[in-house]
């Protein structure tokens, strides 16, 4: 029995998406972020770290989308149809590559900006130029620069590529969609520069599955 504890806008939406995607049966339990945008405290009742997402598989917790992911695909999906086998090497060698690029490389700016993001937003007034003098610095310095060089890298990728692993639409797109989306919050990625990605982003999102979990799970946004 599969159980899924999905917070609100996270990415439990990943989980939420592939279980579509696999469509197997599964349980569905949603939380609620709490005003200072952390987790409730029940998730923990769940997993003592907290965090989503959290699939029970028969009552035992498994959490860390990509670990999850993998062990999804490998119960889940004896076809292959959102992993490529291990002897397609350069499919799988991007699959693999971009699965944990997405959540080691790509997530970490992201959350950086959108924890900068929040200080702002919670600072008293008398206080907000400086914090927002620092988060400006530290947009400039440690997030842009290395987000731009991550996106160059995958539009190029993109530019020879459908999909992430190749031709066919795989679990690497699903770990990569937040990332992206992260991305393309606030102005947007520009559509001259990003068209690659931007085209891929709604591919994505036309997908029946992604729109089923949107549905059940809430709408995403970064
Ligand atoms: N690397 C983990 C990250 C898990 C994580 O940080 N989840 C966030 C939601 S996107 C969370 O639960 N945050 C709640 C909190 O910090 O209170 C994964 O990919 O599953």
């Amino acid at each position: 029995m599969l159980h899924l504890h999905h917070l609100e806008n996270s990415r439990s939406h990943r989980i939420l998406w592939l279980l579509e995607e696999l469509k197997t049966d599964y349980k569905l339990t949603c939380y609620v972020r709490n005003k200072a945008y952390r987790a409730p405290d029940s998730l923990k009742q769940i997993h003592p770290i907290g965090h989503a997402p959290i699939l029970e598989v028969d009552g035992r917790p498994l959490i860390e989308s990509g670990f999850i992911i993998e062990y999804l695909l490998k119960y889940y999906d004896p076809d292959h149809k959102f992993k490529p086998a291990d002897d397609e090497e350069t499919a799988w060698e991007d699959y693999t590559f971009w699965l944990h690029f997405a959540e080691a490389s790509v997530m970490p700016p992201l959350v950086m900006r959108l924890v900068f993001t929040k200080v702002v937003e919670q600072s008293p007034m008398l206080i907000k130029p400086v914090s927002k003098k620092i988060r400006d610095q530290v947009e400039k310095s440690m997030i842009s620069s290395s987000l731009d060089k991550m996106l160059k890298m995958m539009e190029q990728h993109l530019e020879d590529n459908n999909y992430f692993a190749g031709s066919e639409f795989s679990a690497a797109d699903i770990q990569m969609h937040l990332a992206v989306l992260g991305a393309n919050a606030g102005k947007g990625l520009d559509k001259r520069k990003y068209a690659n990605l931007l085209n891929w982003l709604n591919r994505c999102e036309e997908r029946d599955a992604f729109k089923r979990a949107e549905k059940k799970g809430g709408r995403l946004k970064f």
